[in-house]
């Protein structure tokens, strides 16, 4: 399996999450591709290969123009404002409020957060940028008949919604690489998303769509993040109703449990007729996850891509989180490798 790869993720390293209250250093960091990177090399998988240019289409197909054009310019209007630190929101329409976009960058920053741990910088739409053309080159690789490929994504994308950032995600990558599938003539399209978090970006993206299947397993929404989505009775609005598939689950849940709702996730992928997968690969759900609950083990991950395999479809893993430093590239390439036949 070709990895798809860019080093310009670095250029997106802030120095500050908040986290329980303290600010600490985040826990998605660069250093996590380097491991993905050193594991895929051990076990001999191909050189990773550098995207092309984003295709900015397929975004702007799926993100809220306004949104995009935040992004882009955030730094400078942060800068202009006079503030000193990383882009961190304080401020946000919360309930019986104006959902009114305002001028000043600080609102803005509020008005498009989902939540304010994952800070910006200068770097931080650049590194997206390519992040997402990992995914899109990724998407083309087996658009043009490879079987599967893998896009080491950071920053991440699942959280990223239609018109916000957070969770430290700001372009939906698997959403793209989901829509340029749709744009390819595949009819219908699934993502399957085993990132501990809910995929509350994705499923916003296509709640009302029956043509894209989106199934997450996640700690449930009363105990984890991003906890204002992802409940069992979100199953999908107007045309895409019956095409959201969520399956929330307590703290502690070990893989017998898990993989159960791994099952029912991939039947239904194999009834909706899905030709083809995106897999929003996060690696979060090992039990030494520093931010998780459940207790799947090193070899669970390689299990779970065994059981992807079977689907028979063209598919694109896009990384997502895990944060367990040490473990991230052997659970990561597990399941790459339990997918290919290991
Ligand atoms: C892509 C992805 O995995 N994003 C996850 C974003 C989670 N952000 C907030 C996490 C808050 C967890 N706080 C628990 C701290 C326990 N030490
Ligand atoms: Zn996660």
């Amino acid at each position: 399996m070709k990895t798809f790869f860019s080093e310009k993720h670095r250029l997106h390293f802030p120095q500050a999450e908040l986290s329980g209250g303290e600010f600490v250093t985040p826990f998605e960091r660069p250093s996590r591709a380097e491991y993905i990177l050193n594991r895929l090399r051990d076990r001999g998988f191909e050189t990773p290969q550098a995207p092309g240019d984003v295709d900015m289409k397929p975004v702007l197909a799926l993100h809220d123009a306004g949104y995009i054009d935040f992004l882009e310019s955030a730094w400078e209007e942060w800068k202009a404002a006079g503030f000193r630190g990383e882009i961190i929101p304080t401020a946000f329409p919360a309930r019986r409020m104006q959902a009114r976009c305002p001028d000043h960058i600080d609102g803005k920053v509020g008005y498009y957060a989902l939540a304010c741990e994952t800070a910006m910088t200068s770097g931080t739409w650049e590194a997206a940028r390519s992040s997402c053309a990992s995914a899109q080159s990724a998407q083309k690789h087996v658009a043009s008949g490879a079987r599967s490929a893998f896009a080491l994504c950071r920053p991440p994308g699942h959280h990223a919604a239609i018109d916000m950032f957070g969770g430290y995600c700001f372009i939906n990558n698997a959403a793209v690489v989901a829509q340029m599938f749709r744009d390819d003539g595949a009819a219908r399209v699934a993502i399957l998303d085993v990132d501990f978090h809910h995929g509350n970006g994705t499923q916003d993206i296509f709640y009302d769509r029956g043509d894209v299947f989106f199934a997450s397993l996640h700690g449930k929404p009363e105990d984890a993040f991003p906890y204002f989505l992802g409940y069992a009775d979100e199953t999908g609005a107007g045309g895409g109703e019956g095409t959201t598939a969520n399956y929330p689950m307590p703290p502690k849940t070990p893989y017998n449990a898990w993989s159960e709702a791994l099952d029912d996730a991939i039947a239904r992928i194999g009834k909706f007729g899905a030709e083809a997968l995106v897999v929003s690969l996060g690696v979060d759900a090992f039990k030494e996850d520093p931010i998780s609950f459940f207790k799947l083990e090193s070899d669970d991950f390689t299990d779970c891509g065994r059981r992807i395999e079977k689907l028979g479809l063209p598919t694109v893993f896009c990384m997502e989180g895990g944060y367990a430093i040490e473990a991230v590239g052997i659970n990561t390439v597990n399941v790459l490798e339990g997918f290919e036949g290991a």
